[in-house]
């Protein structure tokens, strides 16, 4: 049935697609144990990546399976499972009327940057996927349940490093003499980054269109492991990504001083990107889920809590490493990918502040805390993952394998 809409919108049955993953199943946990109604939607293709490429995560991870059992005998809470694919709209429609969400979180995407410059194939897979993924849940929430709240996963990537501030979302321009707030305007750089920029048009234009609410959460790049949930047992461990298509900076730089190997700064390193920890990302898609957009709203929240150039992370790990006996080196990797090494940087990144996030920045702490877990697992690291071997310019047609 469809919600009534004169009643004030209190979300309690929350969808989570993507909930396999990372930043996923971090935040099923979460939202299951702060007391939503919570449905995991996971077609599991990313497990699926790490077997054709031949990858693995640093942790070991159980099934989606024996993780929701383990979560029910841990606290007693349900989270029920959806294993499907949503670019199959048939397999989202019958979520969509068996679940009933009030709010969807949606982190079921190819989030790879490197995965989308592999080859042609990729490239199309990752615009595929993640564009009509998108289409698909839009095309669900008018149909079947018009008052649910779309929490849609996008990136910082987005906005690229323009010379000027970034805005949030939305910039207000005076152009010959005439005023309007416009969307910020968006240059990604990767096939990867531009299919979230697609995403965020289509989604505007149905907020505009049909009155859909949504929240656009343009993430910046996730560090760490453990959450309060996941740190309950090891069975609900996280994945944690290493190697050079699905690893990101921080998390690398970590793995790479705990086994020895320099870490792998890209070109000048002038990189400079909003990081966060992945505690605050479940804390951020919470307080998006309480506090929800307005029918028709296209809300968007830039969602990081500290900048960083790459340097900057090298030299940190390589203090943080150094007071645990480790002797951290950092090598100069030629950059695999085509981005400005040396910019401007200043994005806004108030509004989740203003509805309460209160941010876990990073410290001492947190580096030592995953320094010390990375060696724990270092047994565990393939060091042949590590060096990058996709190239923004040779991208062709041809199928790639990537042995490393
Ligand atoms: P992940 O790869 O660990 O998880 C994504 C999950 O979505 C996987 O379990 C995968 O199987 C599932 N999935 C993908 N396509 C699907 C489909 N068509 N149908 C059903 N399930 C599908 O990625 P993550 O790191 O958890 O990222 C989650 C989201 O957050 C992504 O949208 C990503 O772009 C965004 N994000 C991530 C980061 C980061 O640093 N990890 C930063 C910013 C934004
Ligand atoms: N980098 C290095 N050395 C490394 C790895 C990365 O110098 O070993 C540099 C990259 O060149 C880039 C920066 O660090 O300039 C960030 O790269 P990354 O791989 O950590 O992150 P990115 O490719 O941007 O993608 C990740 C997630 C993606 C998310 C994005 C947020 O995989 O899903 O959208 O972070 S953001 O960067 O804000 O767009």
């Amino acid at each position: 049935p469809q919600q009534n809409s004169s009643e004030p919108f209190k979300p309690k049955r929350v969808m989570v697609i993507g909930g396999d993953g990372y930043c996923g199943w971090a935040t099923a946990l979460h939202l299951s144990n702060k007391g939503y109604e919570v449905a995991i939607v996971d077609n599991l293709i990313r497990r699926h990546f790490d077997l054709q490429l031949g990858l693995d995560s640093l942790t070991p991870i159980a099934s989606i399976h024996n993780r929701l059992r383990c979560w029910q005998s841990v606290t007693g809470k349900t989270i029920e499972l959806y294993i499907g694919d949503i670019c199959d709209f048939e397999f989202l429609s019958e979520t969509f009327k068996s679940f009933e969400p009030d709010a969807v979180v949606h982190f079921g995407e190819q989030r790879s940057a490197p995965y989308s410059m592999i080859d042609r194939n990729r490239a199309v897979f990752t615009q595929h996927n993640n564009v009509i993924g998108t289409l698909n849940v839009l095309f669900a929430i008018k149909e079947f349940r018009d008052q649910c709240h779309l929490v849609k996963l996008g990136t910082m990537g987005e906005y690229g490093t323009p010379n000027i501030d970034i805005e949030e979302g939305y910039i207000t321009i005076t152009h010959n003499g005439r005023t309007d707030t416009l969307p910020f305007p968006k240059q990604a750089s990767s096939f990867y980054h531009l299919s979230k920029v697609h995403d965020s048009n289509n989604i505007a234009f149905t907020c505009k269109a049909w009155g859909i609410r949504a929240t656009d959460l343009n993430q910046g790049v996730v560090y760490g492991v453990r959450t309060d949930e996941t740190e309950m047992h090891e069975e609900l461990c996280n994945r944690l990504d290493y190697d050079a298509v699905f690893g990101t900076a921080l998390n690398r730089f970590c793995v790479q001083a705990a086994v020895g190997h320099p870490l792998t700064v890209y070109g000048k390193g002038g990189q400079t990107r909003g990081y966060l920890d992945i505690r605050d990302t479940v804390q951020c898609v919470e307080l998006a889920i309480a506090n929800p957009a307005q029918p028709g709203e296209f809300r968007v929240f830039n969602q990081f809590t500290e900048q960083f150039s790459v340097n900057e992370l090298a030299s940190l790990v390589t203090k943080a490493g150094e007071k645990l006996g480790l002797d951290v080196k950092t090598i100069s990797v030629p950059n695999p990918r085509v981005e400005a090494e040396e910019h401007y940087y200043n994005a806004k990144h108030t509004k989740l502040i203003e509805l309460g996030l209160r941010p876990h920045l990073l410290s001492d702490s947190l580096l030592d805390s995953l320094l010390n877990f990375s060696i724990k697992f270092k047994d565990r690291v393939d060091t042949k993952q590590i060096m990058p071997s996709v190239s923004w310019k040779n991208i062709g047609v041809k199928p790639k394998t990537l042995a490393a």
